[in-house]
């Protein structure tokens, strides 16, 4: 399999395990956990998709740049990024003192009225280094505006953070951070 390829099926693994599991006949868990079989069988179905084997998703996970999904045993599922698939509960951990949020320019506005939301998916998302936060920001603009979360003092307010291996990790998921936790650019109007 190619990276091209790899990268294909990665995005139609995360339309089942995070968005659309019944377009693919799967019901997942309350965690978002699914039989490694069933998804690789509901895959193969698909026109173009029929080579697909265990061995191929396993692949996927491992080459994964930022971990989006994990096996455990017989199963599988999306680390986060879920919109209606299902809402895992991650385990709630103490943040680091500063966390990164990465977001298209003309957003700002209602972000600094409104804190950050989930919007369609089922948490926020924070990256954990200002690169990460850069990269995933520029998915949809060249120039994205970066965020500074306070999330030490959202903590200590009562904003609880979680993570997919509830431990340190990469992504941390909340359901929410009003403004006042966060550290807008000076320098970047929005538009
Ligand atoms: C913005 C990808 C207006 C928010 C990425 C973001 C990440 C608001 C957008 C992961 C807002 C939602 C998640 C408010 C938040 N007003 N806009 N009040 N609150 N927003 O895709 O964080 O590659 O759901 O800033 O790399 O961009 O797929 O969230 O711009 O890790 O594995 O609303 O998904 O991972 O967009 O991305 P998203 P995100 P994968």
């Amino acid at each position: 399999m190619n990276a091209q390829t790899a990268i294909r099926l990665s995005k139609l693994m995360s339309l089942a395990l995070r968005h659309n599991p019944g377009a693919f006949n799967l019901t997942l868990d309350e965690n978002g956990w699914v039989a490694l079989e069933a998804i690789v069988t509901s895959i193969t179905v698909r026109p173009k998709w029929h080579w697909v084997q265990t061995e191929h998703v396993r692949h996927v996970v491992d080459v994964s740049d930022k971990k989006r999904f994990e096996i455990q045993g017989d199963n599988i599922r999306a680390r986060y990024g879920h919109s209606r698939a299902a809402r895992p509960t991650y385990q709630p951990v103490e943040p680091p003192a500063t966390l990164y949020h990465g977001t298209p320019r003309r957003n700002l506005d209602r972000i600094r009225r409104e804190g950050l939301q989930a919007m369609k998916r089922q948490y926020v998302h924070l990256s954990t280094t200002w690169e990460m936060a850069v990269t995933v920001g520029r998915r949809r603009d060249y120039q994205p505006a970066l965020l500074r979360i306070r999330a030490d003092e959202a903590h200590a307010a009562g904003i609880v953070f979680g993570t997919p291996s509830g431990r340190e990790d990469d992504i941390y998921l909340v359901e929410a951070i009003p403004p006042e936790f966060i550290a807008f650019p000076v320098d970047q109007a929005s538009s």
